[in-house]
């Protein structure tokens, strides 16, 4: 069984239950048990400023799958929800975005799947909600609430739960 950190995104329609059926979707879909699940966060656009703020939460979870058939389960979910890949343009807009950050400690670089997640520690955005489930685990020789103590956190405003 595979450790794994998630990050899930999108700013195009009601993203927070997207995350929530989305979720069910993986834990479905991927022989996978939820370890943890973060806050949702409301961020500032990074990349292309000119958008609507995202939302952005981490999950923690345990399944089954090796990391490419998780990558390929978590790209047809972002499907499910209204992702076409082939008409968005860079850093914009998306219904649901599924990023695999890390798995076990495995490292993998490959076009289509590197592992741990490259920019992870560049985005506050992913980097917030994650220090909420695995403020001690660490990535790539870092921990977790040291790479986030680096980062500016400007803009990012953890949301209530839902009722
Ligand atoms: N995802 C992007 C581009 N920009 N900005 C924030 N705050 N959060 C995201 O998830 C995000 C983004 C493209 O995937
Ligand atoms: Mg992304
Ligand atoms: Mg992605």
């Amino acid at each position: 069984m595979g450790d794994v950190l998630i990050a899930l995104g999108g700013n195009v329609g009601d993203v927070r239950a997207t995350f929530n059926k989305a979720i069910a979707h993986i834990c479905g879909m991927a022989q996978a048990a939820l370890l943890a699940r973060s806050s949702d966060y409301a961020t500032p656009p990074w990349g292309e400023t000119q958008q609507d703020r995202f939302i952005n939460a981490c999950i923690e979870i345990e399944t089954a799958l090796d990391p490419h058939a998780l990558l390929f389960t978590l790209h047809r979910i972002e499907q499910k929800f209204g992702r076409n890949r082939l008409n968005e343009t860079r850093w914009g807009p998306r219904t649901l975005d599924l990023d695999l950050l890390a798995y076990d400690d495995v490292t993998i670089a490959r076009p289509e799947l590197t592992l741990p997640h490259p920019r992870l520690f560049e985005r506050a955005f992913v980097l917030v909600p994650l220090v909420e489930i695995a403020p001690d685990r660490v990535i790539a020789g870092r921990k977790v609430r040291d790479a986030l103590a680096r980062l500016s956190t400007e803009g990012i405003e953890r949301l209530p739960e839902l009722g």
